[in-house]
């Protein structure tokens, strides 16, 4: 009965997460943190890397270049930067970092967008950003797949996932967004299942 109930629970993830950035044709891939500060950039760019954590209040901090492996899967990731989250980032990396990437992650806070106005408007201004740019540019089909940190703080809540998609769906939409992968980046298991996801 175990395998079942674990193939239906891996099939379920599957089907809200549905990518596959690290087993694409490409088998170097340029992938961009975007977000505002504190949202978890330096974390996830850790967590794929195997780098310490280092800060990056202002201007960026540079990246190796680093194989990911999956079983016999494996994928490049080019150097790359883990940027500020500031404003003054957006206008300094966003054109630049988008214009390299293959797929860009863009990371907010679960509980900041749910309770601070300001915190939803300025993300929304920056997927607006985002979005417009790829438009003006030949990005259309770059993949940005939305992070939705610190779900920890706010799971209890109820239709937390909902509130929170309510928050930034119709920008999402605008540019073909896909729903968030709600996560704790500080949880290993959790971020064993989205690197397991990216693969498939
Ligand atoms: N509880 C919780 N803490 C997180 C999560 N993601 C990041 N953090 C913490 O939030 C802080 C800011 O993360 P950091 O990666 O530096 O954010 P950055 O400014 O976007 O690079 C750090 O102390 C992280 O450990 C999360 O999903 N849940
Ligand atoms: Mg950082």
């Amino acid at each position: 009965m175990l395998p079942f109930i674990i193939g239906g629970v891996v099939a379920v993830i599957a089907g809200i997460f549905g990518y596959s950035i690290f087993s694409s044709e490409k088998k170097e891939i340029y992938v961009s943190v975007l977000g505002p500060s504190s949202s978890g950039k330096t974390t996830l760019h850790n967590y794929l890397r195997k780098t310490e954590y280092k800060d990056a209040t202002i201007g960026h901090n540079d990246l190796e270049k680093i194989v990911i492996k999956k079983g016999n899967q494996k994928v490049t990731i080019k150097k790359g930067k883990d940027i500020a989250g500031t404003d003054q980032a957006v206008k300094a990396y966003y054109k630049e970092e988008i214009q390299l990437s293959d797929v860009s992650f863009f990371i907010f806070d679960s509980s900041k967008i749910l309770e601070k106005e300001t915190y939803s408007k300025n993300v929304n201004g920056r997927l607006n950003f985002i979005n417009k740019y790829c438009k003006t540019s030949k990005k259309e089909k770059l993949k940005i797949m939305l992070i939705a940190s610190h779900f920890d703080k706010v799971k209890t809540k109820p239709s937390a996932k909902k509130l929170i998609w309510e928050k930034i769906d119709k920008i999402a939409n605008e540019g073909k967004i896909n729903k968030p992968i709600y996560i704790d980046l500080t949880n290993e298991t959790e971020l064993e299942a989205l690197k397991n996801e990216l693969f498939k």
